[in-house]
């Protein structure tokens, strides 16, 4: 279930239910230092984790849109599993320090002109991404400050909340279609766990990208907030999902995901090598190639 050194939701030991740790500090009186904050940061992902409400920050900053490439799948895997290994955190909230981008999907670069083993590589760190972050025993909330296609939009939808700027400028969905490039199939097993099946099935045939007051109607996203406001709720709600005891929500969660996360992982060189076969065809790297051409177009 788990990728290679993380033990299932199920099966860890009880040093691992957070819950069992003081409740999070009330406001410290005047005079008292501050409350206990670790960062780490790498070059594509900065963590802060506030050690006194078990809360971490974790905010994406490579621009110019925050693309997932092998280095940032890389650092993001490793950013969680840190995090997931330190009992002094219990929930992460997932941002982007870049302005108007969440997170653009993965980068098309590293699916363009590559080798075999390149292919291999790279959706392998894709696929081990999503199965820590959809199986993670954190809570996961997503505060999408920005656009969020396809990969980005992944991201999103394996937290257990989404809530999104209200700027309908900001659109978010899986717009493989468009790319002429089909969504992996736990890519939509994931989506049709957020929106149900029809929604899904629509919005992925035409590669919709929602803008977000449409998303926040299709249920893709949990709420919106003006922008200013969006830190304010993501706490918030990590509070409330908090109060709760770790190991009641967290074996919650496993019953929820694990028939999606076990079919990826029964699945996982089979999907490798689909992947590698699609993505080396010539008709799709033209389509792609393609597709890089229109952004670039776009900008001038
Ligand atoms: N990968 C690589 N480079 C990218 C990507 C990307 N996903 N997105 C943007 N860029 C590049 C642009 O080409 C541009 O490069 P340059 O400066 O060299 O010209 C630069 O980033 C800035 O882009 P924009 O000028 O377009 O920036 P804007 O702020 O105007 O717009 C957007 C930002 C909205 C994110 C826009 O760039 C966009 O729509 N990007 C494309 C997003 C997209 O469609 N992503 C899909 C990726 S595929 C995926 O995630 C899942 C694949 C599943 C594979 C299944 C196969 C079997």
């Amino acid at each position: 279930l788990c990728p290679p050194g993380v033990l299932p939701l199920c099966c860890r030991p009880p040093a691992w239910d957070r819950a069992t740790r003081p409740p999070p500090s009330p406001l410290l009186p005047p005079g008292l230092p501050l409350a206990p904050c670790r960062s780490f940061s790498n070059n594509k992902i900065q963590v802060e984790l506030d050690e006194s409400s078990g809360v971490a920050m974790m905010k994406f900053k490579s621009p110019p849109v925050n693309s997932l490439s092998l280095e940032f799948l890389t650092e993001f895997s490793i950013s969680l599993e840190k995090l997931e290994n330190d009992r002094a955190c219990r929930g992460v909230i997932i941002t982007s320090a870049l302005p108007k981008i969440f997170s653009s999907g993965l980068d098309i670069t590293e699916m363009c002109g590559k080798s075999m083993e390149h292919y291999a590589e790279f959706w392998r760190a894709v696929q081990e991404l999503w199965l820590r972050l959809y199986g993670s025993n954190m809570v996961t909330v997503a505060a999408v400050n920005g656009s969020s296609p396809a990969g980005g939009c992944l991201v999103a939808l394996s937290c257990d909340y989404r809530i999104m700027a209200e700027n309908p400028k900001f659109s978010i969905g899986l717009n493989e279609a468009q790319l002429g490039i089909v969504a992996p199939f736990w890519f939509k097993d994931t989506f049709v766990n957020v929106v149900g099946h029809r929604t899904a099935e629509r919005s992925l045939q035409l590669g919709s990208l929602h803008p977000a007051p449409e998303a926040h109607r299709l249920g893709l996203v949990d709420e919106l907030v003006p922008e200013e406001k969006l830190m304010e709720k993501a706490a918030a709600v990590m509070a409330q999902w908090l109060a709760l005891p770790d190991h009641a929500r967290q074996l919650t969660k496993t019953m929820m995901r694990k028939a999606v996360l076990d079919r990826l992982v029964a699945h996982r060189e089979e999907d490798i090598k689909n992947f590698i076969t699609f993505i080396s065809k010539e008709s799709i790297q033209k389509s792609l190639r393609m597709y890089m051409e229109m952004l670039k177009k776009k900008k001038s």
